[in-house]
């Protein structure tokens, strides 16, 4: 045991190296606060630290999909791919580290597993999976969204004689899968892009699908170094452009208001088509109505599977592939080659819709009463997202509350930073911030300066806690979900309102319009920090 004077004390201890993470370290120490943080992989970048999948990549454009918080960063770095791939982004985010010396500050291999707050003290006691406990005055949560893998409770999982590879837990040495027989569970982002290049290194592979999602092409391309320059010189105006976009991203996207029904078919068609050779979430930025309006909303959706018909050969397998809940109320998803993969005569569907997978045995997949021998099976069955990382670990607040009796109902967070009961605990990106329906990096960025900016007027008042107020809390979940209801996200089960994890809550957890969101948290702040106790 520890003595309380032995114990390591630091100002902020942030728990997370990825984009989040370093970012709150960076800014922090520049304030002259002294910063611990702890994470539980041996190094920095966060998701793409874990996801090292074949075809991972990014699909903000790599210019955007980046800090800006430093312009000798966002001038010397050369992105090589108008999509970045998890290699080069990885590369990025070491580039970081070493750049603004950041690792002499992260203690790595580190698992936080339980925070507790002392009134008495007005800190938190942090404790650690080495049996190491550490103080600090402040904690920020960067544990990310889409940390948690899911792994589904499939009968006979353990028992698989092959390898079993989770697509967010992917090995850091290279896997290959030529001629093997490998399958893939899951159909979303990671799945689709995973498969086409698993199928490429000539794996026989089986594809075990649930639902299909609509997936449009990310036009990936080798940047042009003179687009690169063009960007360069005037990254700023790009950067101030992007922060009036929805999603903080994307202002070159050609976003238009007009309502679909405002055009003629031809019209519509040229509009869609434009918008899909352009790639990536161009697609539903023609029309203002297609995430408002059911109806509306068809439009695109059948074009999409119009698209799938006319790329897959086989017209039984493309009405497989072919989705039909709303688009974009499940996170759309962006391919190179996906439907034209099912082309290939190794490439074989699954549909597990009506029959699903009874139970894995030491050599294969069984479903409708049926064996698909395999080598490989490939988990790409998504995350336990927004509120997974947190929930595993033993947060106590006030009056030792825990944070999974806080969230019992589902989450609530006061700006999506702050949570009644915890005083002095901010998270990055947490629910009720735009986080996942933004350029995530641009939402860390604004994150971390507002939390900055609040404990840096906390140090001139003299302030020991802030803790939001529950009313507050509540208006705020209030607006959250009043947003989301102007929008067709209710209308599909997805992760992102928690409908992919058995018995979690139900409840759309992203503040939708980034730079409404933005202009309250400043509006909290001008206002002297409304909805906030300062002890
Ligand atoms: P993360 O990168 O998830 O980092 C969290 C870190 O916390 C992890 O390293 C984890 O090990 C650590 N951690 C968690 N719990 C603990 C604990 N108890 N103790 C110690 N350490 C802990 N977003 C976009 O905006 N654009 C994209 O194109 C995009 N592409 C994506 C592609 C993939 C494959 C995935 C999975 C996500 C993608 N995202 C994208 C979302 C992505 O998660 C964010 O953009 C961003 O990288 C998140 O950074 P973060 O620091 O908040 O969280
Ligand atoms: O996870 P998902 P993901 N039996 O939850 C299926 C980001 N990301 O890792 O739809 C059979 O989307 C499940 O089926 P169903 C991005 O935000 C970005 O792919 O529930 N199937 C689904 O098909 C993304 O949205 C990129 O019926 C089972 C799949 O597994 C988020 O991360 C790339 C099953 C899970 O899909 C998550 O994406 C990758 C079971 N028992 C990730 N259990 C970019 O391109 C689950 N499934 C930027």
């Amino acid at each position: 045991m520890v003595s309380e004077s032995e114990l390591q004390s630091f100002d902020v201890i942030v728990v997370g190296a990825g984009f989040g993470g370093m970012y709150s370290l960076y800014r922090l120490r520049e304030r002259g606060l002294r910063v611990r943080v702890l994470e539980a992989g041996t190094d920095v970048g966060g998701t793409w630290y874990w996801n090292r999948y074949p075809g991972a990549r990014c699909d903000v454009e790599s210019m955007e999909y980046s800090y800006s918080f430093s312009e000798e960063l966002q001038q010397e770095w050369e992105w090589t791919e108008r999509y970045a791939a998890q290699p080069e982004i990885l590369r990025y985010a070491e580039h970081v580290a070493d750049r603004f010396d950041l690792r002499k500050d992260i203690q790595f291999e580190t698992r936080v597993t339980a925070a507790a707050w002392d009134e008495e003290s007005s800190s938190w006691l942090v404790r650690t999976d080495d049996g190491a406990a550490l103080r600090a005055r402040f904690v920020v949560w960067a544990t990310g969204c889409l940390s948690v893998p899911n792994v589904p409770g499939i009968d006979g999982l353990d028992s698989f004689a092959g390898e079993v590879y989770h697509t967010g837990r992917w090995p850091h040495e290279e896997v290959n899968f030529r001629g093997r027989r490998v399958g893939v569970i899951g159909t979303g982002s990671s799945a689709i892009q995973a498969v086409p290049m698993i199928a490429e290194q000539g794996a026989e592979l089986y594809v075990f699908q649930r639902q299909p999602n609509y997936s449009v092409p990310a036009n990936n391309r080798p940047l042009d170094p003179e687009v690169q320059q063009s960007v360069k010189e005037n990254y700023t105006a790009l950067r101030e452009e992007n922060l009036l976009q929805p999603g903080g991203f994307g202002s070159k996207l050609q976003r238009r208001a007009v309502s679909v029904f405002d055009e003629s078919p031809e019209e519509r068609e040229r509009e869609f088509e434009k918008r899909w050779k352009m790639g990536g979430f161009a697609f539903l930025a023609g029309y203002g109505d297609l995430l408002r309006d059911e109806k509306a909303n068809q439009y695109a959706a059948d074009f999409v599977r119009r698209k799938i018909h006319e790329i897959v050969d086989d017209p039984e397998l493309a009405d497989l592939l072919s989705p039909h809940h709303i688009i974009g109320c499940r996170r759309l998803c962006v391919d190179t080659d996906y439907y034209r993969t099912f082309n290939r005569p190794n490439v074989h569907l699954v549909d597990v819709s009506t029959d699903p997978i009874e139970r894995i045995t030491p050599q294969g997949v069984v479903t409708g009463g049926k064996e698909y021998p395999l080598d490989d099976i490939i988990l790409a069955t998504g995350f336990d997202a927004m509120t997974g990382a947190l929930l595993r670990i033993d947060i106590q607040g006030r009056s030792g509350v825990s944070i999974q009796e806080k969230w019992r109902e589902g989450p609530k967070a006061y700006l999506g930073m702050t949570i009644a009961g915890f005083p002095n605990m901010f998270t990055i990106n947490g629910p009720g911030s735009p986080s996942v329906l933004s350029n995530m990096i641009t939402a860390i960025e604004q994150n971390v300066d507002w939390i900055d900016d609040c404990i840096t007027y906390m140090r001139e008042k003299g302030y020991a806690a802030v803790e939001a107020e529950s009313q507050a809390e509540t208006a705020w979940a209030d607006r959250v979900k009043e947003l989301a209801d102007g929008f067709l996200y209710g209308g599909c089960n997805s992760w992102w309102s928690g409908a992919n994890i058995e018995g979690k809550p139900r409840s759309f957890m992203a503040y939708v319009g980034f730079p409404d969101y933005v202009d309250r948290c400043n509006e909290v702040v001008e206002k002297g920090y409304a909805g906030f106790r300062f002890e």
